[in-house]
């Protein structure tokens, strides 16, 4: 016995993350169908599975569907899956800030999960690392402001933009000629651009940037949180680094935040600048953990601290929040009802 799992964008990036950790972290499925566009369909992935296409007779009959494959797959299909008794988690953007879809990272407020109606939706992966890292700063001393500037790598764009950053840092070491930019608006190679995600028309904030004020304010329940952020694309093939500035209402020393993460379910704290020791995001990369380090006192303001914090944004930041929500909702007995009483 056991659930049948559907992994709609299995062929992606997030999508094999996602197959690989149901696998590892053995959930109790008794069938795991992979899902892609009807050009990949009729594929055998590693591991046997063959990829299907959606259809209105393909998604029958799942207890759970996990999505990664873009805002409109899942606009279309996910309510599908739902309305056919499915439990689905999304990770794209496409639900996350309607109001009675929760918006859930495991470890900060799985309680949110008790009042799904069919879709869940699972953070963008710069919001995701963050939430886990200041989830205890805020319970201790409550988040006035936030200051902060990403430095995002390049699997967050998928597959286009790691094959886009080797193909020009090989060129330009090879003494060729650079191909021109496709999945960045600059060449990305040996560069930092100052435009992760997408300008929309008359906006001067990019979407990630939104996203990370957004997300932050409604999945630690508070709108008042004042947020400045910055969302700069670095050529990292993998991992996402972040430098906070963070300004709590009651006062909160280095060493009390030093503890509270210690403590903190899903981080590890690397804090040692005498030894060199802080997170990198080539150690973070392939790891579950948040690191964090560089906590220190804002000497311009006695109640702010700095930090960094760095996370795999494909594990933490997509596919494993995913697994682990899955894994909630099964704990919660949340699975198999369809819609569960209001
Ligand atoms: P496919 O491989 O068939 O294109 P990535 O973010 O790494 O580029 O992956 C995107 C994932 O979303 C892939 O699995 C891709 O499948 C899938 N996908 C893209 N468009 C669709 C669609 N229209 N319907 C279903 N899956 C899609
Ligand atoms: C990036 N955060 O690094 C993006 C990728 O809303 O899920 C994921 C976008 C999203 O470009």
């Amino acid at each position: 016995s056991g659930y049948r799992v559907a992994v709609v964008g299995a062929t992606g990036q997030v999508g094999t993350v996602m197959l690989e950790l149901l696998r590892e972290r053995g959930f109790p499925a008794a069938e795991i169908v992979p899902f892609a566009s009807a050009r990949s369909a009729g594929k055998v992935l590693d591991g046997g599975l063959t990829v299907q296409p959606l259809t209105d007779e393909t998604i029958k009959g799942f207890d759970v569907a996990i999505f990664s494959a873009g805002g409109s797959t899942s606009g279309e299909w996910a309510p599908k899956f739902a309305a056919a008794g499915a439990v689905v988690v999304d990770n794209s953007s496409k639900w996350r800030m309607q109001e009675d879809v929760p918006l859930v990272v495991s470890e900060v407020n799985p309680d949110a999960l008790d009042g799904h109606r069919g879709i869940v939706a699972n953070p963008n992966c710069s919001t995701m690392q963050l939430m886990v890292a200041l989830k205890p700063i805020h319970d201790a001393a409550g988040i006035e402001r936030l200051v902060i500037s990403t430095y995002q790598a390049v699997s967050g764009t998928g597959k286009v933009g790691v094959d886009e950053l080797l193909g020009q840092a090989k060129a330009i070491v090879d003494g060729g000629t650079v191909p021109a930019p496709q999945a960045y608006k600059h060449q990305i190679a040996f560069n930092a651009l100052p435009h992760a995600g997408n300008f929309a028309p008359g906006d001067d904030h990019t979407d990630e940037e939104r996203k990370l004020i957004n997300e932050t304010r409604k999945i630690l329940g508070d709108p008042s949180i004042r947020i400045s952020a910055t969302c700069v694309r670095v050529p990292v093939v993998n991992g996402h680094s972040e430098a906070v500035n963070v300004e709590t209402r009651e006062p909160l020393s280095p060493e009390a935040a030093r503890e509270l993460l210690r403590s903190a379910p899903g981080v590890t704290v690397l804090d040692e600048p005498d030894a060199n020791r802080y997170p990198l995001a080539i150690d973070a990369s392939g790891q579950d953990d948040v690191f964090v380090g560089r906590i220190r006192r804002d000497p311009g303001n006695d109640k702010a601290l700095d930090m960094w914090v760095v996370a795999d944004n494909l594990r933490k930041g997509a596919a494993l929040n995913a697994v682990q929500l899955v894994e909630l909702l099964h704990e919660r007995g949340l699975i198999g009802s369809g819609a569960p009483a209001a």
